[in-house]
């Protein structure tokens, strides 16, 4: 099922040329518009003239988070505020938070993309979404909800937390999709099962992102739930949600490429990468945004593209699921580890007896990295003797370390000792002052 077949299935060629065109366009208009890459701009002697197509995108400078801070609050808009009809913001990790502006087509626009993305997992105007995620300054909440008012579904704008109020919610109201984050669908999993009501649920999609999860992960909620559970991908300085979206496929996210092109770079060389499935970093640079429009913007998030031609018959490439930011990576003793390539290990190893609580924390104890990964016991390995428990243990210590290539320390906790997330959770705790 499509919601806009004319572009989202648009010959590969026919694409390109879009996108030349419309790209061509917003270099103007931002040029015109925007002090900021004006003046990079002309720094690095581009003008709007010397960009007459995708071919000459890499002649443009790049942009990032720091110019969003810089320019903080409306520094970058490309419109007076009278145009401006919607804000939202977003804290990020660390540092000021950046503010992003919509004018009322960039609203269209967006809704577009988060209906393309719930046509794409099934939604029709019968079903009824369940929007989880938070409402208010995060894109997540009314990111989904413009897509859905516009499908004409039924939407039940109950925001995040309030866990077992979901829950009742879900079943009095007949909910038949989830959207929220893949943590917040796994607290919500756990939380049916413990009021045992999970027969009662009508679920039969989630669409979840905003934060990294794993297939193990996926694999859980859609067992937990009785669901099928969808990726999709975005960020606030771009859109929000909706920028690129898995279909029935569940093989990679389809990119929204006719609002949005995704170059490939080597984050260090900064070169270009092409080529499927080699991993670097996702720039994207809008090309019909008008209240803040981005050019080369560097994410930072790491992932890589899938160009095969997708089964469901859209043309917009694929990009794998994102493998974490390399400001996420964390360099253990020198070692490059990804809290994604630890998520994966604990999760195979559900069946026996944990849960897909865990936390990471790394600390540095008399100049030596130490990597602690608390895991919670499901009740059942807790109220087991402590054999047991300590040969787990010892399995996940094995196999952590084959996988990462360091050893850690895994410490089996009690059920429930770990808090849970109603956004994106917080996995890793690093206690190093690493100045
Ligand atoms: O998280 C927008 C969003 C809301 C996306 C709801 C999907 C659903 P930010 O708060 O600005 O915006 O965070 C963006 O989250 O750069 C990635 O690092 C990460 N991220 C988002 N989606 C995924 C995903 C929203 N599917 C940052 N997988 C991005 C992995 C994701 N990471």
């Amino acid at each position: 099922m499509y919601y806009q077949k004319d572009f989202e299935c648009m010959p590969r060629k026919d694409l390109t040329d879009l996108q030349s065109q419309k790209l061509v366009n917003q270099v103007k208009y931002v040029y015109d518009n925007v002090e900021c890459y004006r003046k990079r701009m002309d720094e690095a002697g581009v003008k709007p003239s010397d960009i007459r197509g995708l071919e000459d995108l890499h002649k443009l400078p790049f942009s990032y988070k720091s110019d969003l801070r810089d320019y903080y609050p409306y520094g970058l808009f490309a419109r007076p505020l009278s145009d401006i009809v919607e804000l939202h913001a977003s804290s990020g990790t660390t540092g000021k938070r950046i503010v992003v502006g919509y004018t009322k087509n960039d609203l269209e626009m967006w809704a577009d993309c988060t209906a393309r993305m719930l046509t794409s997992i099934g939604a029709t105007k019968d079903d009824i979404v369940q929007v989880a995620y938070g409402y208010g300054l995060f894109t997540g909440g009314f990111g989904l909800h413009y897509g859905a008012e516009k499908l004409g579904l039924t939407v039940i704008p109950i925001s995040a937390g309030n866990t077992e109020r979901q829950i009742e919610t879900m079943i009095d109201f007949n909910a038949t999709i989830l959207a929220c984050t893949p943590s917040y669908a796994m607290y919500l999993a756990e939380t049916a099962e413990k009021m045992g009501v999970v027969d009662k649920l009508k679920l039969k999609a989630g669409i979840f992102g905003a934060e990294p999860w794993t297939e193990e992960m996926r694999k859980q909620i859609e067992e937990k739930l009785h669901i099928k559970a969808y990726d999709i991908y975005g960020l606030t300085e771009i859109v929000g949600p909706g920028v690129a979206f898995e279909c029935s496929e569940q093989q990679g996210m389809h990119i929204n490429e006719d609002h949005f092109i995704l170059e490939i770079i080597d984050p260090k060389t900064l070169e270009p990468i092409t080529g499927d499935g080699k991993v670097g970093e996702l720039v994207f640079t809008t090309i019909d945004r008008e209240g803040a429009p981005l050019l080369r913007y560097r994410t930072r998030d790491l992932g890589y593209i899938k160009e095969a031609k997708c089964k469901c018959g859209r043309t917009f490439v694929r990009l794998s699921k994102p493998m974490g930011r390399s400001d996420d990576m964390l360099i253990i003793r020198g070692v490059n580890v990804f809290p994604s390539q630890i998520e994966e290990v604990l999760l195979q190893y559900c069946s026996s007896g944990i849960t897909a609580n865990y936390q990471i924390v790394v600390d540095r104890v008399n100049n030596t990295d130490t990597l602690d990964i608390y895991v919670e016991m499901a009740p059942d390995l807790f109220a087991d003797d402590m054999a047991s428990i300590e040969k787990l243990q010892k399995t996940l210590v094995d196999r952590l370390r084959s996988v990462l290539g360091i050893g850690a320390k895994v410490q089996l906790v009690n059920p429930n000792s770990i808090t849970r997330s109603e956004g994106k959770a917080k996995r890793v705790i690093d206690n190093r002052k690493l100045v």
